[in-house]
């Protein structure tokens, strides 16, 4: 299992945090996802390999963007 540590802009409330949680908890490679709007972080457990290419672009379509991996 592998862990992501993101700083992604997009969050404005607890309700924005949880509906990204939801979009990257629907992919296949996804374990877990934990967000948090106030620090703009987000920890991705993955199960299978994703690029980071790939989890920005995911991100991306969920309207979020990613500012940096950590
Ligand atoms: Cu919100």
């Amino acid at each position: 299992m592998k862990t992501l540590n993101m700083t992604v802009d997009g969050m404005m409330c607890s309700g924005c945090s949880a509906r990204l949680q939801r979009a990257m908890e629907a992919l296949p490679q996804v374990e877990s996802c934990r967000a948090n709007h106030e620090d703009k972080s987000v920890v991705l457990e993955l199960k299978e390999e994703m690029s980071n290419e790939a989890v920005s672009q995911a991100l991306d379509e969920a309207g979020f963007t990613v500012i940096s991996f950590n």
